[in-house]
């Protein structure tokens, strides 16, 4: 089957169209009080990162303000926020992520 990139068709009954889903960045915020060990520890258990890209976002966000830790369909985005967030309340920590549409 052959279409262009919109999913039209010479033959449009042979293939049905596929729409992309939107896509969401996890974006998470600094504060003054959450350690850095539970920040990186939060990027390697929620993002499956490895230590020293966790600890290069840890940084990032620590110095910025702000930083993406990964980019998902809305539904898997939510998720992981709500996980990080419920985490960091459960061991009384301020840290925060939240959702924004990518692009
Ligand atoms: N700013 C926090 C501190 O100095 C560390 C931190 C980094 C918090 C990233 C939240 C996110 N302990």
């Amino acid at each position: 089957q052959d279409g262009s990139r919109d999913g039209s068709l010479a033959y449009a009954e042979l293939k049905p169209e596929l729409k992309r889903p939107s896509m969401y960045k996890v974006i998470m915020l600094n504060d003054d009080y959450t350690p850095m060990e539970f920040v990186v520890e939060v990027l390697e258990q929620f993002f499956k990162m490895h230590r020293e890209q966790a600890t290069q976002i840890m940084l990032k966000v620590h110095t910025n303000g702000s930083a993406v830790c990964g980019v998902f369909t809305r539904d898997i985005a939510e998720t992981k926020a709500s996980q990080v967030n419920q985490y960091a309340r459960e061991n009384q920590h301020p840290l925060l992520c939240e959702i924004e549409a990518a692009d």
